[in-house]
């Protein structure tokens, strides 16, 4: 996660001054919402994926969290993630905005305490383990119940809600699994720690739908990119037993990227590797997010390139 420069409040500050203090309302409660985007080498110069797409949802999830007002606007953030980037001589990387409550009393009481702002940037490879992408990784169907839509809220990335993840993601890495699927209240499959989910049935893909899970930007891109493949895809209620039984399942987020999933609760799906659709759709979105696809233009924002400068 080491990096040169964190940009914090409009400021770019170098990575070992970049902390808050110990009584940051944050910090005991939770309470911050956050972003991760990714930035890829395209050949002509680094791009991010879909920038304008997390900026809004970073926004989104400020305004449903409560915080009545943030102080930089979506094109000054946009602005601030390339700057950071930039700053760090970076062409492919990850970027995490965190908009976090700071400077206030210790309360339960967001409007007490005053919002602040950091982009982080750093290089992070693949999330899921190299090996995953291509022999795909094993799931287990956890005991820890995704976030009920009126105990908090699923749509918003906020810190506090990753407890619930991190409980679920601990005990599957525990009992020796890569990740945990999360069911939904009324026992449905939503969505793994960090990554949405599809199945793959005679040819269509299903998908649990939006009320109980995050909407990922990456679901969004795989939904779109097997419409172009004329693969149809379908939202609908997903039970455990049907990923048991799927031809394929895989994963995807900005962090996972695309990964195949060959083993859930000690049972093998399909012949227990990477589908071909998953395959397909895996290719053809490492060729979009690397400038080759039809869709590359309109999801990447090209940043200037980085100006590297040897021997300092
Ligand atoms: N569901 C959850 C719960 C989730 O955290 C993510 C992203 C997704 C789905 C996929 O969303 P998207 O990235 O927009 O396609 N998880 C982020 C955090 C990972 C972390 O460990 O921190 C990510 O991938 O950046």
């Amino acid at each position: 996660m080491n990096s040169d420069y964190i940009w914090m409040d409009g400021e770019l500050v170098p990575y070992s001054q970049a902390t808050v203090h110990v009584l940051t309302p944050a910090l005991h409660y939770g309470l911050g919402i956050f972003e991760g985007i990714r930035c890829y080498d395209t050949g002509s110069g680094p791009a991010v994926f879909r920038l304008r797409e997390h900026i809004e949802r970073l926004l989104n999830s400020a305004h449903a969290f409560g915080i009545a007002e943030i102080p930089y606007s979506g094109e000054q953030l946009c602005e601030a993630v390339r700057q950071t980037i930039h700053a760090n001589q970076l062409t492919e990387c990850y970027v995490r905005p965190l908009i976090y409550m700071a400077d206030g009393p210790l309360g339960l009481n967001i409007d007490a305490s005053r919002p602040a702002v950091s982009i982080a940037a750093w290089k992070w490879g693949t999330y899921l383990g190299e090996k995953g992408l291509t022999e795909g990784v094993r799931l287990a169907i956890s005991s820890i119940t995704r976030l009920h839509p009126n105990v908090s809220l699923t749509k918003a990335k906020v810190s506090g809600n990753y407890v619930n993840s991190v409980l679920a993601k601990t005990l599957a890495v525990r009992m020796g699994f890569d990740e945990a699927v999360m069911l939904d209240p009324a026992g449905y499959v939503a969505e793994c720690t960090g990554e949405n989910l599809f199945l793959v049935r005679d040819g269509a893909i299903y998908t649990p739908p939006r009320a109980a899970i995050l909407v990922g930007i990456t679901r969004d891109a795989v939904i779109t990119l097997a419409q172009d493949l004329n693969i149809p895809v379908i939202e609908e209620q997903i039970s455990r037993d049907q990923l048991y039984i799927a031809d394929e399942v895989f994963v995807c987020g900005t962090a996972a990227e695309v990964v195949p999933v060959r083993e859930i609760d000690f049972r093998e799906i399909g012949e227990g590797r990477r589908g071909p659709v998953t395959k397909q759709l895996q290719a053809l979105f490492f060729e979009t997010v690397r400038g080759k696809g039809k869709r590359s233009p309109e999801w990447l924002d090209p940043i200037e390139a980085p100006e590297f400068s040897i021997g300092i």
